[in-house]
Formats: structure tokens, C-alpha cells, sequence
């Protein structure tokens, strides 16, 4: 890719070019076991009490039961941020923005019977999630595309409700609110689930820095979320600390084989006060 071809791409910038290369090459068994439990492929993390009884009982389907109960508890995320998205009818349209393997657009459909068009700048998963849609025979309704969520190309007022499952650490939210602002009705409703740094903590954590690396992306801090939102007409209606409500998820998978390395980081940032998980909704005015 020249820097020429930048200018039509889905991809801008090397930086994306990088984070597209992960994604494109991603294949965590973290992942993809979690998903084969019911074919609901998720990029997120869990939250809610986790059923530790599964590190017990019988050793031959101790894994199983190990790798059921994550992602049960990343099920949990999706459907809580569901919540949030307002009443949705089957006449609207939804835009899950960075949508990895499709999960939440699943989720989202499931639930409201509505459109759902997602996002990624990863080629392999705009492909792995169409298929996924083709399988599950949804595909007249449920759609993913290699765009970038900073130029989408959709029409403005389009979209009822937008949301980003742990994907606003990879862009300039002074760049992403606009292009919301934009695509959203107004009364139209906003939602993000986050790692965000805490203010109050200071600047990024040894943790908080560690994560960064792992993921190539940018933790913004809590702050920057409210200031460009209220930049750019989204008016919070929720806030949410899912802070606690995630550790037990990171517990139980630093004890599962399917470990990927990061755990420490993220529990030693969330005990330490370094770090948040947050849900945000908003509203378009
Ligand atoms: N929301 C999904 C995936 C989260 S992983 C889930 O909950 O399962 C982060 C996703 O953000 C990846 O799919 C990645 O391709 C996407 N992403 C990162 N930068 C992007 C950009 N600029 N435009 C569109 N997608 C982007
Ligand atoms: C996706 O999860 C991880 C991210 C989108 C990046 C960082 C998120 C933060 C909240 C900081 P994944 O399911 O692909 O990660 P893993 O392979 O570790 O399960
Ligand atoms: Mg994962």
C-alpha cells in the first residue's frame, strides 16, 4: 500500500495499517474456543460473578466447563450493553462500530429483529462475520464491511443507535464523535464499553502502558470520553463502573490454559486504581 492509496482506503494511516495486520492474523484460542460454544464469536471481556466451581469436579471436562463459563460471562457483556441502546424497533437500524468477528451484531439482531451493519478495518473478519451471517441466515439483515469507523461512507441520520464494544482505544475521539454526530437521528443513542485510564490515578500506569503494547492501541483517558461527546452533541444519559463487576472474569481466565499472557496487567490496573471498565450511553441532541 502507497501512501497514495491511503486516501480511498479503508486504512489512513500506517498506524491502522498495523492494527488491521493484528486483527488480520488474530487467532487466539481465547477466542475462537470461546466462540465455537455457540458460534457467538466475541472481542470483549466479561463481566458478573463467575461460577468458580468450574475449576473443580471432573478433570476431563474441567476445560470445557472452564472455557463455557467465560464466555457465558462475555455473553453478559453484550447483552448488557444491549440494555442501553434505548427502545430499538425492528424497523431501525443499528451500527456496531469495530464489530471484530460479528458477536454483539448477532446479539443485537437476536434481540431486537432490526438491521445491524458493522465495521472493521480487518478484511479477514468483515469476511468471517458475513459468513457468519450467511450461516445463520441473516444476511439480508445483518452486514459487515471493511470500512473505518472515522469515514464510514453510511448516510447522514442513519442509524438509531451506534455502539463500540472495546474499540475506542484505537482511534481520536475527536475524530470519531463527529462522524456519530453525524450518522445518528437525533435522540439517537450512543454507547460505549471501555478501558479507560483514570484521571484521578494521573497518566497511564506501568499496566495501563503494558496493555497498550499488547493490543497496539491507545487507552484514552475517562476525561477525554465526556469532553469530546460534549463536543460533539452526545449528552450522557448513563454511566456505568463495570470495574468490579469485571474482575472475576480476569481471575478465572488467568486460571484457564487458554491464558493469553495478559491478565496480570489487567488486574494489577484495575486493583491498583490505574484503570476502569466503563459503560457509557448517550444521547444525540
Ligand atoms: N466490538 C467487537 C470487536 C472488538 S475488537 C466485539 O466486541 O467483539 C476491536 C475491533 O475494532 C476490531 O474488529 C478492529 O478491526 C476494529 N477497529 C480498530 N480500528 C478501527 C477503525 N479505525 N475502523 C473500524 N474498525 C476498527
Ligand atoms: C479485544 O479483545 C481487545 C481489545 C479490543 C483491546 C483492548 C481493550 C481494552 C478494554 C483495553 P480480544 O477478545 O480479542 O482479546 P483477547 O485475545 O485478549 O481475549
Ligand atoms: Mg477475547
Amino acid at each position: 500500500m502507497t501512501v497514495q492509496d491511503t486516501v480511498t482506503h479503508p486504512l489512513r494511516s500506517l498506524y491502522q495499517k498495523s492494527v488491521a495486520n493484528y486483527w488480520n492474523e488474530e487467532k487466539n484460542p481465547v477466542n475462537l474456543r470461546l466462540g465455537e460454544v455457540d458460534g457467538i464469536y466475541h472481542h470483549h471481556y466479561g463481566i458478573g460473578e463467575a461460577d468458580r466451581s468450574v475449576l473443580e469436579g471432573p478433570e476431563e471436562t474441567r476445560q470445557e466447563r472452564l472455557t463455557a463459563e467465560l464466555h457465558r460471562l462475555e455473553c453478559a457483556q453484550a447483552e448488557l450493553l444491549m440494555t442501553h441502546l434505548g427502545d430499538i424497533t425492528p424497523e431501525d437500524r443499528l451500527l456496531d462500530s469495530g464489530s471484530g468477528r460479528g458477536g454483539s451484531s448477532f446479539v443485537a439482531h437476536s434481540r431486537f429483529g432490526c438491521r445491524v451493519d458493522g465495521v472493521s478495518i480487518s478484511e479477514t473478519q468483515v469476511a468471517f462475520a458475513n459468513g457468519q451471517a450467511e450461516e445463520r441466515g441473516v444476511e439480508d439483515k445483518v452486514r459487515f464491511h471493511l470500512r473505518n469507523m472515522l469515514h464510514t461512507g453510511f448516510g447522514s441520520d442513519s442509524f438509531q443507535a451506534i455502539w463500540n464494544n472495546e474499540s475506542t482505544m484505537y482511534v481520536d475521539l475527536s475524530l470519531l464523535f463527529p462522524e456519530y454526530a453525524r450518522l445518528l437521528r437525533h435522540g439517537g443513542r450512543y454507547v460505549t464499553i471501555t478501558g479507560c485510564y483514570n484521571d484521578a490515578y494521573g497518566l497511564p500506569s506501568r499496566a495501563v502502558s503494558e496493555i497498550n503494547a499488547h493490543y497496539i492501541c491507545s487507552i484514552h483517558p475517562r476525561s477525554r470520553y465526556f469532553k469530546e461527546m460534549a463536543a460533539n452533541r452526545l449528552v450522557p444519559v448513563s454511566v456505568v463502573d463495570l470495574t468490579a463487576a469485571t474482575i472475576p472474569y480476569w481471575e478465572l481466565r488467568a486460571e484457564s490454559p487458554l491464558a493469553t499472557g495478559i491478565e496480570k496487567a489487567f488486574l494489577e490496573a484495575y486493583k491498583d486504581g490505574s484503570f476502569q471498565y466503563l459503560l457509557i450511553a448517550a444521547d444525540k441532541v
